[in-house]
């Protein structure tokens, strides 16, 4: 199920179509591969957010590099030309009134001044002061009063400078904060894309050129989620792995500080419960924490107390949050307890309140709409390895997270799929050696080359809908067939990760016709009497296509959108929710482990 879409945006400044990323020499200053905690305010470490107005401007010069050019970054972005406000976190495409923005391929810029407090230059040492973004995408140069401080690929993933000594270094308060960023996608970024210039003068103006995808979603961009400033002391814990084990009498907590800059034999540890009782302690940055009578973390509706968390100290200590808890708080009334980030990293505030309210969560990476054959070499390979370590880093410690996924509906038929995702995977494994990897599937059973390295099938698909449209009679047979072909082939647990059919809020046939209400309720009916029989085997968990409506490029099979939401986008319910919410419950009652009071899921783990 996806949940609110923070959409997904450029490339290397040489990978790039020269009429858009024409760019001078920048000396690179690549996020760093060490850790990145997530910044919370503690006794050592301070934060502040960036989020409100910034700054904005397109750069609409034919080539989209006059900002280059003229260097716009060393100076107050307004003194370039005209700037508007622009919200942050935010996509920049809807905000105005103005086609050409919501459509914008190629550069445009960002600018936020800011006073800093005096305590946070001063100091012997001085703290150290880091600016991160929780995402922007896709391409993003970054500069501090004139001095670039890092570059990043790839949205949907956080990165962050430590700008101390430009900060320090300059005289005063203020630091201006600018931001370039393209939206630009090519063969060898994730996900892929690739700009279709036309030529022919009598049908298109002159340098015409669109962005073609192969993916179903609008490509938003912009700064999607936080932009933070913190600080550290000089010396600070730069990444902490946990790992647990556990039996019903006893948790035995693994982890590993890393520490920079100070003497990582006085790090001391304690683990609370959620009460805030101490129920280990542990000194120095590698060792083992024992629990006895561990409370362990269940997922909603699968225990009386779901998502226990217990918190681990280790010395002192955007993004639309009413959309957040809506949602969230639809996903339970629903009696759904699992959805799968697809098809990009959710915000890291998702992410948390799924550690504590129990829901689980497939993380998938932005490896979605990869068909070129181009998209499978050496390039684009080694890009999603470094995808996946920042993932990986992130997300490595929530015990929501169940599964990671590598990619969604890849062709992953093409030979080249099979090195391909053999690397990823093995690379994920190794990185996470505790979690099962997958990528979700819609090539045939019997010509996937990725499907022999994943732990657990996840296969898509849209009979009645994209095969045999209007055909419901054709869902039991066709289903069954999917089920039994994958099992035969490989033995592996199987989860039905999309299945659906758009309706349009209030249209209404019966009998049901495609795009009606009923339609969708009667297509979901249809594969649930599948589902049920093999759930008693081997199908571990279905997700339906899709949680809510969303935006995707305007063509000729979307209305306003893709409508195969069981929410529309206002997140009201749409006749298919009510069947889902019927069944869910009733999947999760059938668990012995439910207290009277709560009286559903759309993963049934075994
Ligand atoms: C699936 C894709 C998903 C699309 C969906 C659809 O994984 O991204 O939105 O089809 O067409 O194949 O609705």
């Amino acid at each position: 199920m996806a949940l609110a879409a923070s959409g997904g945006g450029a490339a290397g400044p040489c990978t790039l179509p020269m009429l858009l990323l024409f760019l001078p020499f920048l000396p690179g200053l690549a996020a760093g591969p060490a850790g990145m905690l997530q910044p919370r305010d503690t006794p050592s470490r301070e934060r502040r957010e960036l989020g409100g107005l910034w700054s904005f401007r397109a750069d609409l010069s034919p080539g989209r590099d006059a900002g280059f050019a003229q260097r716009w970054y060393r100076r107050p972005l307004r003194q370039t030309g005209p700037v508007i406000d622009m919200p942050v976190p935010a996509s920049f495409n809807d905000v105005t009134q103005d086609p050409s923005l919501e459509n914008y391929i190629g550069w445009v810029w960002y600018e936020k001044e800011v006073l800093l407090p005096l305590r946070w230059l001063q100091g012997d040492p001085a703290p150290r002061l880091l600016l991160r973004f929780g995402s922007a995408h896709y391409y993003c140069i970054v500069w501090v009063n004139g001095v670039q401080v890092v570059e990043h690929e790839g949205g949907h993933l956080p990165f962050e400078a430590d700008i101390s000594s430009v900060v320090q270094g300059s005289p005063g308060t203020l630091c201006r904060i600018t931001v370039a960023l393209n939206n630009t996608l090519t063969p060898h970024t994730l996900p892929p894309g690739s700009i279709r210039y036309m030529a022919d003068k009598s049908r298109y103006p002159k340098n015409y050129f669109v962005q073609d995808t192969k993916f179903d979603f609008f490509n938003y961009a912009g700064i999607h989620r936080p932009v933070v400033l913190y600080t550290t002391p000089a010396a600070y814990i730069d990444d902490i792995t946990v790992t647990t084990t556990s039996s019903d009498t006893v948790a035995t907590v693994q982890y590993q500080v890393a520490v920079v800059g100070s003497t990582a034999s006085s790090l001391s540890l304690s683990l609370r419960d959620q009460e805030g009782k101490v129920v280990a302690t542990g000194d120095g940055p590698v060792g083992e924490l024992k629990v006895l009578n561990p409370k362990l973390w269940w997922p909603y509706l699968m225990h009386e107390n779901p998502g226990y968390l217990y918190s681990l100290e280790i010395r002192g200590k955007g993004l639309d949050w009413a959309l957040i808890v809506k949602d969230l708080n639809l996903l339970r009334w629903l009696g759904a307890n699992s959805f799968r980030t697809s098809h990009y990293p959710y915000a890291e505030e998702i992410m948390d309140l799924c550690d504590a309210y129990g829901i689980v969560v497939i993380d998938e990476s932005p490896g979605v709409g990869i068909k070129l054959p181009e998209s499978f070499g050496n390039k684009s390979l080694q890009h999603h390895l470094a995808v996946m370590e920042e993932l990986v880093r992130r997300d490595k410690n929530r015990p929501s997270v169940v599964m990671w996924s590598v990619a969604n509906e890849p062709a992953s038929e093409l030979p080249p799929a099979a090195h391909y995702f053999k690397t990823v995977i093995a690379h994920t494994k190794a990185l996470d050696p505790s979690r099962p990897v997958t990528f979700v599937t819609d090539a045939n059973y019997a010509l996937d080359r990725g499907a022999p390295y994943v732990d657990v099938i996840c296969v898509n698909s849209y009979f009645s809908w994209y095969h045999d449209p209007g055909h419901l009679e054709v869902i039991p047979l066709q289903l069954t067939a999917q089920f039994e072909n994958w099992y035969k082939t490989y033995q592996k647990p199987i989860i039905q990760s999309e299945y659906g059919a758009d309706s349009v809020p209030g249209l209404h046939s019966d009998p049901p016709m495609m795009f009606t209400e009923e339609y969708q309720q009667a297509m979901l009916r249809e594969y649930h009497s599948v589902l049920d029989k093999k759930r008693k085997e081997y199908v571990i968990g279905e997700l339906i296509w899709n949680f809510a409506d969303f935006m995707t490029n305007q063509g000729t099979t979307r209305v306003l959108g893709n409508k195969k939401g069981i929410f529309t986008r206002q997140r009201q319910p749409k006749a298919a929710a009510f069947v889902l919410r019927d069944r869910y419950w009733r999947i999760a009652n059938e668990s012995s482990c439910l207290p009277p009071a709560m009286t559903s899921h759309s993963l049934f783990l075994k």
